[in-house]
């Protein structure tokens, strides 16, 4: 039932629209309609099996909390202005840097209040991300301004770092309240039933089940037993014998030596 919940808040996160907003005086919305809209928290999912922002646009009122939700990987939620992407402004927000690694059961967060209908330019300052398109904007004038800003970003050849967390509050949800679905952790892969489990076992990734082949035994023992058992008496019997046998021949030799 989570799981199925999860796939219509993706399908409808992918559409762009703001599904599931989440009412902290007032009903939860789904999906719906309403409106008048006072003090949501709206969640915006930073990273997992590719370094985005989802959405990457969000229109949000004086009073709204923006949930930066943080997926697989290790990044940042840090803004700009509008036209110096991937390097801080000055006095702007700024995240910290906040992984999540395979096995998590709680998502790292960071709550920035909106306290004004300004337009935000923000990106992930990890690594490559900026340059990568991990760019999204708050309260856009247009449709074209997120294009821009990361056809920006793009042409810039390197991130600056935030350097002290500003503008919201680190904390974390549980993970099945998290608004993604983690990447399958990575150490999987080498079994051959992928498609079978995945279906079932695509909420909790929880489990992980050490499947080593332990078969060193049986081939030591079966091969002792060929050892004893094949005719490896009689040439055991030859080695000492020749080798007493050699040792007499030097003791003749040691004759004629002595002689001359
Ligand atoms: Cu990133």
């Amino acid at each position: 039932m989570l799981f199925f919940a999860s796939s219509i808040l993706l399908a409808a996160v992918a559409s762009a629209r703001p599904s599931r907003i989440l009412y902290r005086d007032g009903p939860i919305e789904v999906g719906g309609f309403k409106v008048q809209a006072a003090n949501r928290i709206i969640p915006v999912v930073v990273g997992g099996p590719q370094d985005t922002f989802v959405p990457n646009t969000v229109k949000a009122s004086v009073g709204d909390i923006i949930q930066f939700q943080f997926s697989n990987g290790n990044h940042t939620v840090t803004q700009s202005a509008k036209d110096a992407p991937c390097k801080p402004l000055e006095g702007g927000i700024h995240s910290g840097h906040i992984p999540f690694e395979d096995g998590q059961t709680t998502v790292g967060t960071f709550n920035m209040p909106v306290t004004n209908a300004d337009v935000m330019f923000l990106y992930c300052a990890t690594g490559p991300h900026c340059q990568e398109g991990q760019v999204m904007v708050v309260n856009p004038t247009d449709d074209q301004q997120i294009v821009d800003y990361a056809k920006g970003s793009q042409s810039t050849t390197e991130s600056v770092d935030g350097t002290t967390v500003n503008g919201g509050t680190v904390a974390s949800i549980p993970l099945e309240a998290a608004a993604f679905v983690p990447a399958p952790a990575e150490e999987e892969p080498p079994a051959g039933a992928p498609p079978a489990a995945d279906p079932p076992a695509a909420d909790p990734p929880a489990a992980e089940a050490p499947a080593a082949p332990p078969a060193e035994s049986s081939a030591a023992s079966s091969a002792a037993p060929a050892d004893a058992t094949s005719a490896a008496a009689p040439a055991a019997t030859s080695i000492p014998g020749t080798t007493t046998t050699t040792i007499t021949v030097p003791a003749a030799t040691a004759t004629p030596a002595a002689a001359a």
